[in-house]
């Protein structure tokens, strides 16, 4: 176990998780309410893991997630009032209310998502890395993402390049033992992620995800040794999600017990008690922590239904649209300055241009296609 650090050092820790914790569970109530739409994937039982990383990372470090990063973003700092009205869909999220749980974003706090995707965020942080070295800057990017996602393309691709291009990245993968409902054993041929990017160059080490200290101690280590010699590093930390997958998972897959088991090693509840028998916070303050995580989240949630709605009128705004493009996708190979349709007033005229070319182009192929339609 790591040193216990000083008491506003435990403080923090734990008020983030508990912040992370109640949030979640309220982001959860919010849906079965209908008030948040979309997909919800909570965190709840993974917050050391996310804490202790986020809590050694300098302010100037990025960090990339996936669809599971309410947490990231929370511990990155963003107001738990843009987060839920982000969920809600409102214009005060943090992605004007059309990115929804999976795209919570927040460049100021370089917290750069939040992408639904598998794997998809791995390339994107080796862009991230990339520019820091190409600005000869000293910053690291950490990159979370499942043990699913160490099963993609994408995984391999990106081991390579940031072992070849010597990039400044700390891999860490959110081992909690499932994809979807699919186990490690069932999923990856190599059980122990740690030792996943050996072949491409890159080391690894495996944590205990569910200690916090332990997260911090190991993660700082490695963003350390990142920073310094500017090559990347993996760690695979033990976690669990004591939820299903998502808000929509009857959980056939594992065993109450097996979820029981790993309460057991709940990081805040076992955080409580190293601090509290160390006598470096009380349970005065372990009270305090859990009422303000409380207060925050119900202001949030107020704060969030007061939000507006984005108007209508708002609905083709933020959208890429190529003027002359006729399929789903370009090329652009053109100069920088914008184009016909780029400019972000045409863009709605634009895209509703665009749509009606499509739409007219389906319904042509359709009579074509249409039997007894023979031109
Ligand atoms: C490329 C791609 N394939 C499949 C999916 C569907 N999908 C969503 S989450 C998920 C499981 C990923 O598991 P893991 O990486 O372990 O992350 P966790 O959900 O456990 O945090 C899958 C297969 C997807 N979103 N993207
Ligand atoms: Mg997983």
């Amino acid at each position: 176990m790591a040193q216990v650090p000083d008491r506003d050092t435990c403080l923090e820790l734990l008020g983030r998780m508990c912040l992370i914790r109640r949030f979640e569970e309220e982001a959860g109530r919010q849906y079965q309410r209908a008030k948040a739409g979309g997909f919800l994937h909570l965190a709840i039982g993974e917050e050391a893991t996310i804490v202790g990383t986020t809590s050694v990372m300098r302010e100037d470090d990025y960090l990339i997630g996936t669809y599971r990063t309410h947490g990231h973003a929370l511990a990155r700092g963003t107001p738990a009032d843009a987060i839920m009205a982000e969920l809600f869909g409102r214009e005060t999220g943090t992605s004007g209310g059309r990115g929804g749980s999976m795209h919570i974003f927040d460049a100021e706090r370089r917290f750069m998502g939040g992408y639904g995707i598998v794997g998809g965020n791995l390339p994107l942080a080796a862009g991230l890395a990339f520019a820091s070295k190409y600005r000869d800057e000293d910053t690291v990017t950490v990159c979370m993402f499942g043990d699913g996602a160490s099963n993609t393309g994408n995984f391999g691709e990106t081991m390579n390049l940031a072992a070849l291009w010597e990039l400044p990245v700390v891999f860490l993968v959110e081992n909690n033992l499932y994809g979807m409902g699919t186990s490690i054993e069932r999923h990856s041929a190599v059980t122990n992620l740690s030792h996943k990017a050996e072949g491409y160059g890159i080391e690894g080490e495996r944590i205990d995800g569910m200690d916090v200290l332990e997260v911090r101690d190991r993660v700082s280590a490695h963003l350390e040794e990142v920073r310094t010699k500017g090559r990347p590093s993996l760690v695979e930390a033990f976690t669990y999600r004591y939820r299903g997958h998502s808000a929509a998972d009857p959980e056939i897959y594992r065993d109450k017990s097996e979820v029981e088991e790993w309460r057991q090693k709940d990081p805040i509840e076992n955080f409580i008690k190293v601090c509290v028998e160390d006598g470096v916070l009380s349970e005065e303050d372990v009270q305090s922590a859990r009422d303000e995580a409380d207060e925050t989240v119900e202001a949030a949630v107020e704060f969030a239904d007061r939000s507006p709605e984005p108007p209508l009128e708002s609905l083709y705004e933020q959208l890429y649209v190529v003027g002359e493009t006729m399929g789903w996708y370009a090329v652009d190979e053109r100069s920088p300055e914008p184009h016909r349709g780029e400019l972000g007033e045409d863009a709605p005229e634009k895209a509703r241009d665009l749509a009606e070319t499509v739409a007219d182009r389906e319904s042509e192929i359709e009579r074509q296609h249409r039997p007894g339609v023979r031109e």
